[in-house]
């Protein structure tokens, strides 16, 4: 076939604006690629919502990708250890209930799962503010190309409507800071010290509804909740998605 480079172009152009233009409304935006944000987009586009994960890096993964001190693996403990199964990560036994898998193959195979679930990525796309109207309720997300942000360019952003956000913005806990600082809740605890076993416990219990129409979870849900860090051990932040995805299906 002969190759037309004005084709491509509108090719490219066209289809990202027709999604774009769709997802100005939707039932739940995910914000963070990294991987409570993957499992939970994955775990609630797969009951048929309408799910759209909001990235500001150019990759999905978020923390997963680096593994431990860039050591290119990841610990995922016995409690788990069926949400690897789940999404067909291949892993060996370190000891007992200590289980390792590669970073790269988690993040690619939860990155699959969810596009294949129907998840919609709008990757290089900074979430800066939110909406929130007379009734109270976290209804929109203020979004911006990323490159604006990181140029500081003057650039006026845009707004999408969503029936739940979900702010899987991991240690930065981002929109739920925005929401504090604009709205004065929800209370912004802190991320405590490094412990592992108290961590991966908390970052579970405390994924839930933190203000009208938003919830936390993965790192964010112990950096607005009060929980420590945990360093490369994954096993609650796959969980803690799935806790979210549960509550938030439930609801809708
Ligand atoms: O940090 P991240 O991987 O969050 P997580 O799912 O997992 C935490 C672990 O990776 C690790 C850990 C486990 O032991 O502690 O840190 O809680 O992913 C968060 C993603 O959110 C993106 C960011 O680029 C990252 O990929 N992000 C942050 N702020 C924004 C954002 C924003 N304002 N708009 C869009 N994306």
């Amino acid at each position: 076939m002969t190759l037309e480079e004005i084709t491509i172009s509108r090719a490219i152009i066209s289809d990202h604006m027709e999604t774009l233009l769709d997802y100005m409304e939707m039932d739940v935006a995910v914000v963070g690629g990294g991987p409570s944000g993957l499992v939970c987009s994955a775990l609630i586009a797969e009951k048929g919502y309408k799910v759209g994960l909001i990235e500001k890096k150019l990759s999905i993964g978020g923390g997963m990708w680096g593994g431990g001190m860039m050591f290119p693996r990841i610990v995922v403990q016995e409690e788990a250890r069926r949400l690897l199964d789940r999404f067909h990560i291949n892993y060996s036994e370190f000891s007992s209930g200590y289980y390792t898998a590669r970073s790269i193959e988690a993040v690619s195979k939860l990155t699959a799962a969810a596009s294949d679930a129907g998840v919609e990525f709008f990757n290089l796309t900074t979430v800066e503010d939110v909406m929130v109207k007379g009734d109270g309720v976290l209804s929109g997300l203020v979004i911006n190309w990323q490159p604006v942000e990181a140029t500081g360019l003057h650039v006026d952003p845009l707004t999408l409507a969503c029936k739940i956000t979900v702010d899987a913005t991991g240690h930065d806990a981002v929109i739920s800071h925005q929401v504090a600082k604009k709205c004065g809740k929800p209370e912004i605890k802190g991320e405590g010290t490094m412990w592992a076993e108290n961590a991966e416990t908390a970052v579970v219990s405390h994924t839930k509804e933190v203000f009208p129409g938003l919830y936390v979870c993965g790192m964010a849900a112990n950096a607005v909740l009060g929980g420590h860090r945990m360093g490369p051990v994954f096993g609650g932040m796959l969980l803690s998605g799935e806790a979210a995805a549960l509550q938030i299906v439930n609801r809708l």
